[in-house]
C-alpha cells in the first residue's frame, strides 16, 4: 500500500520541524511547499539526507508549486508570518488572511480530500478563513491550538507535582492563548482532579492560578526568549499528534479549534473544544456541561473569536 502523502504548506520553523517529525515517525511521504524559493527544497533535501542514519524510507520533496501537493491525505498549514516581541497574535490578521486565501485555493484545487490542520495565527480566525476559502467540509478542516495549550499546562503541572508528564491530563477550551479556558476539575494526575490535589496539599490554589496564567502566556514567554520568532518544536509535535490520529483512525480525544454548531450553544463558529479525531476527520465534539464561571470564561473567549472573524469579514468582503 502506498505511504500516505503529507503536504506541509509553509516551510519555515514549524514546517521544517513537521517535515522532520513526519520522516522520523514514518507517517508518510512529505511535500514541503513555500513561496520562498529554495527554502522548502533545501530543508527537504537536508532531512532526506538524515534518512540513512535514522533508517527511514519516507520521501521528502520541496516545492514552490501547488501541483505537487496533488492528492495529499493531510495538509498542515503554517504559511504566513509569526509574532515578534510586542506583537499579539491578532496583529498578524491582515497579512495572514491574504495567505489563507492563496493556501485555501491551492488546497481546494489539488487536495480537496485532505484532512487540513491549520496552525497559522490568529488561529481561531485563520482556520475559519481557510475553511471558507477552501470550501472543504467543516469536519476536514481543523485548527491546532488546544493540544499545544494543554501540553504546556501538563508540562508545568508535571514539574510542579514532580510526576511523569504521561500521568497528567489537562482539559482546555476556548480560543488560543489569552482567552484559553483551562478546566481544573477535568484536569488530573492519574485521574485525581486538580481541586482534589489542592485539598490533598500537593499544591496551593495560588500556585495553580500562576500555572494557569503561565500557560495562557506560554506563547509569549517563548517569543520573549527567542526574540526572532515564535515557538516551533511543541507546536509541530502537537499538530503531528492530530495528524497521526486521523491517519491511523486512533479516535484520540484532543482539544482542537473545530467548527461547532449546536454544541456549547454555538451556531457555527471555530473555537477550541474537545473533539474525537479519526478517519472521518472531526468525528465528534465532546459537549460537556459547564459551571457558571467556566461558561462565563468560555463566553468571553467565544466573543474574542467572533471579533476576529468580524475583522476578517471587514478586510475581505468576499467573506462577509
Ligand atoms: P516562519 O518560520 O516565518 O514560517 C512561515 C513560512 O510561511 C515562511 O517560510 C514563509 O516563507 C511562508 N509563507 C509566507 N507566505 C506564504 C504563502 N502565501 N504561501 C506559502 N508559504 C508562505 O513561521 P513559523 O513556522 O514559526 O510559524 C508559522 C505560523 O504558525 C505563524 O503564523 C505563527 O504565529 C503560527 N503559530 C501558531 C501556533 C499555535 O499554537 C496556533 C504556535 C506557534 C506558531
Amino acid at each position: 500500500m502506498a505511504r500516505p502523502k503529507i503536504a506541509l504548506i509553509g516551510a519555515g520553523q514549524i514546517g521544517g520541524t513537521l517535515a522532520h517529525l513526519v520522516a522520523l515517525k514514518e507517517l508518510g511521504d512529505v511535500v514541503l511547499f513555500d513561496i520562498a524559493e529554495g527554502t522548502p527544497q533545501g530543508k527537504a533535501l537536508d532531512i532526506a539526507e538524515s534518512g540513512p542514519s535514522e533508517g527511514f524510507d519516507a520521501t521528502l520533496k520541496g516545492t514552490n508549486s501547488y501541483a505537487d501537493i496533488a492528492g495529499a491525505d493531510v495538509c498542515i498549514v503554517t504559511a504566513g508570518v509569526p509574532r515578534k516581541p510586542g506583537m499579539s497574535r491578532d496583529d498578524l490578521l491582515g497579512i495572514n488572511l491574504k495567505v489563507m486565501r492563496s493556501v485555501g485555493e491551492g488546497i481546494a484545487e489539488y487536495a480537496p480530500d485532505a484532512f487540513v490542520i491549520c496552525i497559522t495565527n490568529p488561529l481561531d480566525a485563520m482556520v475559519w478563513a481557510l475553511r471558507e476559502f477552501s470550501g472543504l467540509p467543516v469536519e476536514k478542516v481543523v485548527g491546532m491550538a488546544g493540544v499545544l495549550d494543554s501540553a504546556r499546562f501538563r508540562h508545568f503541572l508535571a514539574v510542579e507535582f514532580d510526576v511523569s508528564m504521561k500521568d497528567v491530563t489537562a482539559f482546555v477550551l476556548g480560543g488560543h492563548g489569552d482567552t484559553m479556558v483551562p478546566l481544573a476539575r477535568y484536569s488530573t494526575v492519574a485521574g485525581i482532579p486538580l481541586p482534589d490535589l489542592v485539598k490533598m496539599g500537593w499544591t496551593t490554589q495560588e500556585k495553580l492560578d500562576q500555572i494557569v496564567q503561565r500557560t495562557r502566556d506560554g506563547g509569549a514567554e517563548i517569543v520573549g526568549l527567542l526574540k526572532t520568532g515564535s515557538a516551533f518544536y511543541a507546536p509541530a509535535t502537537a499538530a503531528i499528534e492530530m495528524a497521526e490520529s486521523y491517519l491511523k483512525d486512533q479516535k484520540r480525544v484532543l482539544p482542537c479549534a473545530a467548527y461547532v454548531k449546536g454544541a456549547f450553544g454555538l451556531d457555527g463558529l471555530y473555537v477550541g473544544v474537545p473533539t474525537v479525531i479519526g478517519a472521518g476527520g472531526i468525528e465528534r465534539i465532546v459537549n460537556i456541561a459547564l459551571a457558571p464561571e467556566e461558561q462565563a470564561m468560555f463566553d468571553s473567549s467565544v466573543e474574542a473569536v467572533r471579533g476576529l472573524v468580524a475583522a476578517c469579514k471587514g478586510i475581505d468582503s468576499s467573506l462577509a
